[in-house]
């Protein structure tokens, strides 16, 4: 994929600045948002199942996000993902935490299984427990281990007839035939809570503009890497408070030149 088409997405998101409902957890809500919001898109938190189809419908994607899911929620995400399906607006899963309880492994297979998920996006050790796989998980976040995380994105996106994005210090996004490889991105990264969340959301709001979702993912995932890379240079001090401002700037501002300048993609097997 050329940078110039990934500097082109991100300056249609812009443009279009595409209503993204966000069905998401506590911790990272106002994150979302703001994230959101200085990428160029449009953020809508909306929760009852009274309203969520209706605002489903409307939104350019739909992002569900289990991190701190209660059975209602869950009664929700299905019937706004339904809706969605309906309406032909892609559906992104954050599966976060799947593995660490039974009632998020079991909700994140019971949302893929009824409904038609675009994308499904999480750390490595998420992805792993969503497939039945085994890996090291402490509360929402992955242990180092030493399995393939290629095969095992390919095979959870056969298996769940999807894409996938499986997130760490390198990124691997794959439809289960085409594979790419994302290595922007900073360790301040995993200081911020809900970096992992927001960039679910952020991959929805190009999956809003883009309708090959691979492409989209890939467009998202380096634009966002990217961002992160110049918020660390551009914190005056090296810790997770400043950079966590500078990234909302860098969202804001990240241009084409910096795309081309920092793009770190490759295709993979
Ligand atoms: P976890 O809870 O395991 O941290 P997550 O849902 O927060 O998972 P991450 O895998 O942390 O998701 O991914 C969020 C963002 O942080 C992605 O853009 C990813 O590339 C980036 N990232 C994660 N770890 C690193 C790292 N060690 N170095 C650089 N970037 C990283
Ligand atoms: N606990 C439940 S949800 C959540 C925490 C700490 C936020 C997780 O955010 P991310 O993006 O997966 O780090
Ligand atoms: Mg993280
Ligand atoms: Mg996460």
């Amino acid at each position: 994929m050329e940078q110039k088409t990934i500097a082109a997405l991100l300056e249609k998101v812009r443009t279009n600045s595409p209503l993204v409902h966000n069905i998401t957890n506590v911790v990272v809500t106002n994150f979302t948002a703001n994230g959101l919001l200085a990428l160029g898109a449009s953020p809508v938190m909306a929760y009852a199942k009274e309203e969520v189809a209706e605002m489903a419908r409307m939104a350019g994607a739909l992002t569900l996000n289990i991190g701190t899911l209660q059975t209602e929620t869950v009664e929700a995400m299905l019937i706004a993902g339904q809706a969605a399906n309906e309406a032909g607006v892609p559906v992104i899963l954050d599966p976060v935490g799947a593995g660490a309880t039974v009632f998020r492994t079991e909700s994140a297979r019971k949302l893929l299984t009824q409904v038609n998920v675009s994308l499904l996006r999480g750390n490595v050790a998420e992805i792993a427990h969503v497939i039945g796989e085994r890996w090291t998980i402490k509360g929402v976040d992955a242990a180092a281990g030493d399995g393939d995380v290629v095969s095992l994105a390919k095979q959870a996106a056969k298996q769940w007839q999807t894409t996938v994005v499986i997130t760490g210090k390198e990124d691997v996004a794959t439809d289960g035939e085409r594979v790419y490889k994302v290595g922007n991105g900073h360790p301040l990264l995993t200081k911020v809570t809900g970096t992992g969340c927001l960039l679910s959301s952020v991959i929805a709001a190009f999956a809003a503009v883009e309708s090959d979702v691979l492409q989209a993912a890939v467009a998202a995932l380096v634009s966002y890497g990217v961002a992160a890379q110049l918020a660390a240079e551009q914190s005056t001090m090296e810790g997770p408070g400043s950079f966590q401002m500078q990234f909302l700037n860098q969202l804001s501002r990240l241009n084409e030149q910096d795309i081309i300048q920092y793009a770190a993609l490759q295709p993979a097997k």
